[in-house]
């Protein structure tokens, strides 16, 4: 079936370099857990117990693109991207995880040929290291990233990466989102590996301190690789490493100076908790003050370590709150309220008009504007080109709506579409590079399982998972196709 779309007439404004694609991650796609000598991973175990997704579903079969990776590639092709992000799963490359443990062959050989077809494709991989599906094994041994000894088999397992594959890949993103891994699964805990001081939720886990640990382990790892990766030979021209930080803007709720340091406190202890390290070094006074004494501190070398070391920004950028100070003493259940001491977080202006229309899950509304004032924001705070590596929504009820209608996705139409608007007319001030959708196919959406579509691509669930592309995917084909200049 082929719907039909229109689109304006558009006049080339971005770059003929300039990347676009979509994204995915292994575990959300992959499956075949057991395949090849694959180990299991956090999300493995986690997402076994079905008390931990919306459906009961695990990964186990996710979108079954481990088996299914040429009809992948194939589909990719037909959209005309010039890029795809994707991840590695770092247990199908050394099953247990460790620095000493053994290197699976068979992992390596496939995304070796995964990576070549997509070349031969003209498609360029952009490679993220971890995309949270650290190896059980090293969750058992010394609770994973609660314990710095991970450093050593993160380095390790990033140079087998290199060593395999640098000549295939000019994009690589060391850590996905450190912000969101460690706050939902070491604080919220409603993600791998599942710790919390919430004991409804697990048995065991400290919310005001792992968060805080967890990150200061993800940086130093992610510092220690990019020295790696620099001073290892891995640094040809044309390559780049680089972090992606999940980054929401947050809006003054009101034009009060308390709204305005609430949401300074908010970007302050969202984002800048790893993006002021990485890029201007050690964490900001501003954080040390929201984050409170709990907040590891970093050797000088440490800050040396980490400063710089990313050759760009990664965004992932979904949507924007309204931020304010808290009205009502914070519930001890509310964790990440207690996390960021002083900030309020709203969708409702004063008035009670809201920020954005609904989608299909509740934090996250289409608000462009907050993606300008962001990028703006970033730009002059960091300085860097940036790469768009995530950003995407789902249409209102489109898991309740049946074939053929879910397909007409006029909502996420609209949101690429208003959201790439900002991209083009930030042009001449803001250096964006690429733009990649969240996301190519709908799949496992973690605690979600799969009830969340984020997809372009619709799966068929019911149906042998046949893939068939939604609206918005011919959309962007024509629209980026006309957008992006010609080579
Ligand atoms: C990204 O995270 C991930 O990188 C990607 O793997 C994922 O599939 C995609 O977004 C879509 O979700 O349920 O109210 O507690 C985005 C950041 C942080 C957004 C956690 C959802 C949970 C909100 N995510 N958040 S709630």
């Amino acid at each position: 079936m082929t719907i039909a779309v229109e689109v304006p007439p558009v006049a080339a404004q971005l770059p003929a370099d300039f990347l676009w694609g979509y994204a995915t991650a292994a575990y959300q796609v992959e499956g075949s857990p057991e395949a090849d000598g694959r180990g299991l991973s956090i999300w493995d175990t986690f997402s076994r117990d079905p008390r931990h997704t919306e459906d009961g579903k695990s990964g186990d079969i996710a979108t079954d693109s481990y088996r299914r990776w040429e009809e992948d590639i194939a589909l990719m092709k037909s959209y005309g991207v010039t890029a795809y992000r994707f991840s590695l799963s770092w247990s199908r490359i050394i099953p247990l995880g460790g620095k000493d443990d053994p290197i699976n062959p068979a992992g390596i050989e496939f995304y070796r040929k995964f990576m070549k077809a997509l070349i031969a494709n003209g498609i360029e991989p952009m490679v993220t290291l971890f995309h949270w599906d650290l190896p059980q094994a090293l969750q058992d041994k010394y609770t994973g990233f609660c314990s710095r000894q991970v450093v050593d088999d993160f380095v390790n397992y990033a140079k087998v990466c290199f060593d395999n594959f640098n000549d295939l890949v000019n994009l690589w993103i060391t850590i996905n989102e450190p912000n969101v891994y460690a706050l939902m699964g070491h604080l919220v805990g409603t993600q791998a590996p599942g710790r919390s001081s919430n004991r409804e939720i697990s048995p065991e886990g400290d919310s005001a301190t792992e968060p805080l640990i967890v990150g200061h382990n993800l940086l130093i790892s992610h510092g220690a690789i990019a020295k790696l990766f620099r001073e290892g030979g891995y640094n040809l021209p044309g390559k780049k490493l680089g972090i992606v930080i999940n980054v929401n803007w947050g809006e003054p709720y009101d034009d009060t100076p308390e709204s305005k340091e609430a949401a300074a406190d908010f970007m302050s202890a969202s984002s800048d908790w790893f993006a002021h390290p990485v890029y201007l070094g050690d964490y900001s006074e501003r954080t040390k003050q929201v984050l409170g004494p709990n907040l590891p501190t970093f050797t000088p070398e440490e800050i040396e370590l980490v400063k710089g070391s990313s050759d760009f920004f990664g965004l992932n950028h979904y949507t924007t709150y309204l931020i304010r100070r808290p009205t009502a003493e914070v519930s001890t259940t509310n964790m990440l309220g207690r996390f960021m001491k002083g900030v309020e977080v709203t969708v409702n202006y004063p008035d009670g008009t809201e920020i954005g229309p609904k989608a299909g899950l509740s934090w996250v509304r289409p608000v462009a504007w907050g993606f300008k004032k962001l990028l703006q924001y970033l730009y002059k705070t960091y300085g860097k080109d940036i790469y768009i590596t995530e950003n995407g929504v789902i249409c209102p009820d489109e898991n309740k709506t049946p074939l053929p209608e879910v397909l007409n996705d006029d909502y996420r139409i609209k949101y690429f579409r208003d959201y790439i608007d900002q991209i083009i007319a930030l042009k001449d001030t803001v250096p964006v590079k690429g733009y990649i959708g969240w996301s190519f196919l709908d799949n496992f959406e973690w605690q979600e399982g799969y009830t969340a579509r984020f997809g372009v691509t619709y799966i068929d669930y019911e149906n042998d998972l046949k893939r068939i592309p939604k609206k918005s995917a011919y959309y962007m084909t024509e629209y980026m196709g006309k957008a992006i200049a010609k080579k």
